[in-house]
């Protein structure tokens, strides 16, 4: 399953799920091997193979592809971690950096019957790779979401962007529609669009191999809106049809009449204020690796539901497009943001960070523009925020992330009081603040906060909304302990519980995500001296086994509604 609803009802597409050959690389790049001794199942991260644990390197994936008839494909890629080359029928065909963003690739002739793909994975570490680095999150490899080969025509639907606006009690909804002819003729015809009861049609012609954009703006008197106690989501489909009228290609967006405004202190969705209370979760899952199953995606929307969460943080990175769908379906609040934890001015200088964070910034967005669950960017994470050269790197992505999406605000999580010189860039201000456990006594939560606030107020940022964007403690699962010190989960429901009094009801705090959702495996490079090498400030552990602060969680957010 590549998406939560159906994308096509005229475009044949065949999902690649399934067992796939599997050969570890051992000779240079782009050798393909002539054996493979292994299978895997794709989704899937190859950490999750008795043989594979702990492999950082890079391995081969292939599969037979039959295709029905003579003519032009496009193979769809959601996620391989971290570089993937494909291979059609050994011709080398593309190549994509970043497990977290969706790619494609278009072979324009291909003759009907048995073909073969292969995908070269490389999931290490060195200066061809500046986002994914040794972290406080681990870098599996594989391809770690879904895969699809779609039969298309020379001229198709490559992506459908839509901007609703509210006017008073009416709703506009801006369509953009890009279209790509990879054939050599040009060709002539026309486009449907019909969302909410309305279709509107227009001719068009494009050029051979070339591209289109189209723009369409619809208007609604009475269409029903999106918002977390309503989540309607409004089917969006283009149909593309030739010279005589034939529809030949088709695209289905699902879009959410919503807006988000901010306005002073306060952020308004639909003009009505809203206050965020939720979880940071990374993509990682005991037995799958950041390959998380779709089952266990829902799960931890359950839980999360059930803790009286209205918000989740996409920490540190684009999101898989399934669970995103999931919370535009149940009205779940979404900060997405760019895949940057901790990087520093070393990482900064590489030679591939320029392109490979643009990369990351304008995929994340032109994939993900339409959900309306996502309320707000996320810019860098804890990054080197405090120097010129830092700070150059984060106004390049505000400004590219702005030029994509002018309809959402920006914000960046730091943890660089009274150093950081980046906050006038955004128009959220959030912090990650860890007292009580990095530093600090129970007692000092409140006191740290003012003192955080005094500072951003005399940095010139203090008329803007305000997320507590991390806290939280480690507890080892299933540690208790009378004495309730550090890394029982007794002392974690205890810090948890006291800074959520303080965070949740504060008069200048827009926003709390606790740190974090479930424990994750760490990179060993990293961080070899945290307990059994994971992060263990989950509420659940990685099995979504529930620790104490379990409870804990659930009645303050309850609290708080
Ligand atoms: C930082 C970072 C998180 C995580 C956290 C922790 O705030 O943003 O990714 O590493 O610290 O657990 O210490």
């Amino acid at each position: 399953m590549i998406r939560m609803f159906e994308r096509h009802k005229i475009r044949s597409v065949a999902e690649m799920d399934g067992m796939w050959d599997f050969e570890p690389a051992t000779g240079s790049a782009g050798r393909l091997p002539r054996r493979y001794r292994t299978r895997m199942h794709v989704p899937g991260a190859w950490e999750s193979h008795p043989d594979f644990r702990t492999w950082r390197g890079r391995g081969y994936f292939r599969r037979a592809v039959h295709c029905e008839r003579d003519g032009a494909i496009r193979l769809v890629f959601k996620g391989i971690s971290h570089t993937g080359v494909v291979y059609w029928d050994g011709k080398k065909v593309g190549r994509h950096y970043n497990a977290f963003t969706p790619f494609a690739i278009e072979i324009p002739s291909v003759q009907a019957g048995a073909h073969t793909l292969v995908v070269e994975v490389d999931n290490t570490f060195g200066p061809h790779s500046a986002l994914h680095i040794p972290n406080d999150y681990y870098c599996y490899g594989g391809l770690t979401r879904p895969v699809a080969v779609e039969s298309i025509g020379d001229v198709f639907v490559e992506r459908i962007l839509a901007t609703p606006r509210r006017q008073g009690r009416d709703w506009s909804l801006d369509v953009r529609i890009d279209l790509k002819n990879i054939g050599r003729k040009p060709f002539f015809g026309s486009l449907d669009v019909a969302v909410a009861g309305k279709t509107v049609g227009r001719p068009f012609r494009i050029g051979p191999r070339k591209t289109a954009e189209l723009a369409e703006t619809l208007r609604f008197t009475d269409v029903a809106a999106w918002s977390p106690d309503t989540p309607i989501l409004h089917t969006l489909g283009v149909t593309l049809r030739d010279g005589e009228g034939r529809a030949c290609d088709d695209l289905i967006e699902r879009v959410g009449f919503r807006e988000i405004k901010i306005k002073g202190r306060k952020i308004l969705l639909n003009n009505r204020e809203i206050k965020l209370r939720g979880f940071n979760r990374h993509e990682d899952a005991a037995d799958f690796g950041c390959a998380v199953p779709v089952e266990v995606m829902t799960q931890d929307l359950d839980l999360m539901t059930d803790m009286n969460a209205n918000f989740v943080r996409t920490s540190h990175y684009p999101n898989d497009e399934r669970f995103l769908d999931m919370c535009d379906e149940r009205g779940i609040l979404v900060w997405e943001e760019n895949h940057a934890r901790a990087l520093m001015a070393d990482t900064m200088k590489l030679e591939a960070f320029p392109k490979q964070i643009a990369d990351c910034d304008r995929e994340m967005v032109i994939n993900h523009y339409n959900h309306p669950s996502i309320i707000l960017w996320g810019v860098f994470n804890e990054c080197e925020s405090f120097t010129a050269l830092g700070r150059r790197h984060y106004e390049a992505s505000v400004k590219r992330i702005r030029a994509l999406d002018a309809s959402r605000p920006l914000t960046s999580a730091s943890c660089y009081p009274e150093k950081d010189i980046t906050l006038d860039l955004f128009d959220i201000v959030s912090f990650n603040r860890y007292v009580g456990w990095y530093g600090g006594e129970r007692d000092r939560i409140r006191p740290e906060l003012d003192k955080l606030l005094a500072w951003i107020r005399k940095d010139g940022n203090g008329n803007k909304p305000f997320i507590m964007s991390e806290f939280g403690a480690g507890a080892i699962p299933g540690w208790r302990a009378a004495r309730r010190t550090k890394w029982t989960e007794e002392f974690q429901a205890d810090l948890l519980g006291a800074s959520l009094d303080v965070y949740l009801n504060h008069p200048r705090v827009n926003g709390v995500a606790l740190w974090q959702f479930c424990d994750v495996r760490v990179c060993e490079e990293w961080f070899h001296s945290r307990p059994r090498c994971m992060n263990n400030k989950g509420v659940v552990d990685e099995h979504r086994r529930p620790k104490l602060a379990y409870d804990i969680v659930k009645s303050a957010f309850d609290a708080a509604r």
